[in-house]
């Protein structure tokens, strides 16, 4: 175990990464997943030593990508590092050497030795207006792909806003038919939803189940709690302005701290449920209200037809 530690401080060592960054990015894991900062010790042994390394086939429909760029690039520079650590990534388009045959074969070889035992992460929406044929990859629709692999896995993470509810291409008036990759395929999915979702909570749903050997809990929708289980209006700095007698006597009245939120500017966080206050974006450092944007619901279904006008108030 000791060896299999240092090796793994060497690896992130090469990265720039020092064991105090990852304590910290650890502890910050912990707290978002709502454990206590007792389990942090045992989360970074998750990292360092571990266990077991499931199999992952990784699935692109209709989509632009951003969900695996905000896991593989922008939070901390090095999450690819962990990601790929924890994970043994049997088949993803955007990251793996292979193309063309062989990629197909790769596809197909993950599937045969890892059936009933692979995680299936599924970016995208599915087409299925036209037997399928706005969304082919290797003469196959995009149909055919997730009714074959989809059933296969132990369990399959959604991820992102499109691969959850459809996304921008379900929404009206949708000409190629564009589903949910649960509507696609009728099996239950694990949705990190928000387009692009945040990378903590895709991690802390993996790092949730190589733990405590489970899947976090869900809501309604099938969204894990622990990142979707409060509005962001509930989480939100701008609603301390005026609801804090200093702020207010700070601001000169409540109207004026009221200035503050961008409730008239049409943002949808009273609706919205995500953690983004709380975690934010690009290694904590901001997220669309503190940069001055509303919130535009996009962890909640359909929201391209639900919120826009984006700027018209709820
Ligand atoms: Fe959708 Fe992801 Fe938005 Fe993009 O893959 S959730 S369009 S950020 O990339 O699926
Ligand atoms: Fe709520 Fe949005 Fe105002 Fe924040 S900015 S308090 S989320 S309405
Ligand atoms: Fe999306 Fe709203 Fe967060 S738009 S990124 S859920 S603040």
């Amino acid at each position: 175990m000791e060896k299999e530690q240092k090796q793994f401080a060497e690896r992130l060592e090469q990265k720039g990464v020092s064991r105090r960054d990852f304590m910290k990015f650890c502890t910050f894991l912990t707290a978002t997943m709502g454990l206590s900062s007792s389990f942090v010790p045992k989360v970074a042994e998750v990292f360092a030593a571990p266990k077991q390394r499931p199999p992952v086939i990784w699935l692109h429909f209709a989509e632009c990508t951003g969900c695996s760029e905000a896991v593989l690039r922008s939070m901390y520079p090095w999450i690819d590092q962990l990601v790929l650590e924890v994970l043994d990534i049997a088949y993803h388009e955007t990251i793996m050497a292979a193309s063309g045959y062989q990629a197909e074969e790769n596809l197909h070889m993950a599937m045969k030795k890892y059936e009933g035992k692979f995680i299936c992460v599924c970016e995208g929406a599915v087409a299925t207006k036209f037997n399928g044929g706005y969304g082919k990859i290797a003469g196959r629709t995009f149909q055919e792909i997730a009714k074959e692999v989809v059933p296969k896995a132990a369990a399959t993470i959604a991820i992102g806003q499109c691969a959850c509810f459809g996304g921008i291409q379900a929404a009206k008036p949708n000409p190629g038919g564009y589903v949910s990759v649960e509507e696609a395929t009728g099996v239950k999915t694990i949705k990190i939803a928000g387009c692009p979702p945040n990378p903590i909570n895709f991690v802390g749903t993996v790092v949730n189940y190589l733990l405590l050997g489970k899947l976090p809990a869900l809501d309604h929708l099938g969204r894990p709690l622990f990142a979707y289980g409060k509005t962001i209006h509930d989480q939100c700095p701008r609603r301390a302005h005026f609801e804090n007698d200093e702020m207010v006597e700070e601001f000169g009245s409540e109207e004026a701290a009221k200035g503050w939120c961008l409730y008239m500017m049409g943002c949808k966080g009273p609706e919205t449920y995500n953690n983004c206050p709380i975690v934010k974006f690009n290694d904590g450092t901001s997220w669309p209200v503190e940069a001055g944007h509303g919130c535009i619901g996009c962890s909640e279904p359909n929201f391209w037809d639900k919120y826009t006008p984006f700027y018209e108030m709820l």
